[in-house]
């Protein structure tokens, strides 16, 4: 279930636990639709939002542990998030070593362009859950060697409204927005972007042929948080890519200071 949508009565599971919490919410959900008891759904949401709260500070600690740096990357569909991840592990494993979870409703697409990287990858598919959430984000990163990361990077499902309630237990969450998606996306999506600390405008090898102001883009953003920073870049064009690898390197090292 997603406290925004409601959509997860129709979430399938393609992970098997003894302890997998969406069905009993789930099942509660689908009753109280006959009944229609909004106090009774209110508390199942801020039940399933602590339970995913107290999982995220799990894999929080976890990847303090042992020095991983983790972002949780979410946009709308085709905003560009796995042409970043994969030129950016193009450009920085060779002193960097990473790790990515990919987020899709369905099929492997992602995985497989970040495995042709030679980057470890692990798709995880949400069926019809429109979000990752810290469980799923528990059990795929068992899939990695913790002790050789560096970075984490997760690409979430493509939405911009219902990742935002989801903390993964990441170091921050990068918004991507592309120009072809119109300037006002920070208005009309504010919690995602009030979630974000980093918001990445990609795309911009697009302007010219496009109507898209930039400027007013950058004004709706920092009305709607004055504290993120914003990169502008093109995964074409190359432009603002070491301006990113850069606020990379930095957290990293950061991070690594703090966990020794
Ligand atoms: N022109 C242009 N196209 C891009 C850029 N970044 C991504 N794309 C294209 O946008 C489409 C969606 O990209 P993808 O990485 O799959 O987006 P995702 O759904 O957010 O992961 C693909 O056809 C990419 O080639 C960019 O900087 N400039
Ligand atoms: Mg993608």
């Amino acid at each position: 279930m997603c406290i925004d949508c409601g959509c997860g009565s129709q979430t399938e599971h393609h992970h098997h636990h003894d302890h997998d919490h969406h069905h009993e919410h789930d099942h509660d959900k689908a009753h109280d639709h006959h009944h229609d008891q909004p106090a009774r759904t209110v508390r199942i949401e801020e039940d399933l939002l602590a339970k995913n709260n107290r999982l995220a500070s799990g894999n929080r600690a976890l990847f303090r542990e042992h020095g991983i740096f983790t972002l949780n990357l979410v946009s709308s569909p085709g905003s560009g998030k796995t042409s970043i991840l994969e030129k950016t592990l193009r450009d920085l494993q060779s002193e960097m070593h990473f790790a990515v979870l990919e987020g899709d409703q369905q099929t492997a697409n992602d995985a497989d362009r970040i495995a042709a990287t030679g980057v470890p990858v692990h798709q995880i598919n949400t069926g019809a859950g429109c979000h990752l959430d810290a469980h799923m984000v528990a059990h795929g990163v068992e899939h990695f060697h913790l002790d050789k990361l560096d970075i984490l990077m997760i690409e979430n499902v493509g939405n911009l409204v219902c990742p935002a309630s989801f903390d993964l237990g990441e170091d921050h969450k990068v918004a991507v927005l592309s120009v072809t998606e119109g300037e006002d996306k920070p208005l009309k999506y504010p919690h995602m972007f009030r979630a974000a600390d980093l918001m990445l405008i990609n795309k911009v090898d697009l302007l010219p042929y496009l109507s898209f102001d930039l400027n007013r883009c950058l004004a709706y953003a920092r009305q709607i948080n004055p504290d993120m920073r914003i990169i502008e870049m093109s995964c074409v064009s190359g432009v603002g890519m070491e301006e990113w690898y850069a606020w990379l390197r930095q957290q990293v090292t950061q991070k690594q200071l703090k966990a020794s």
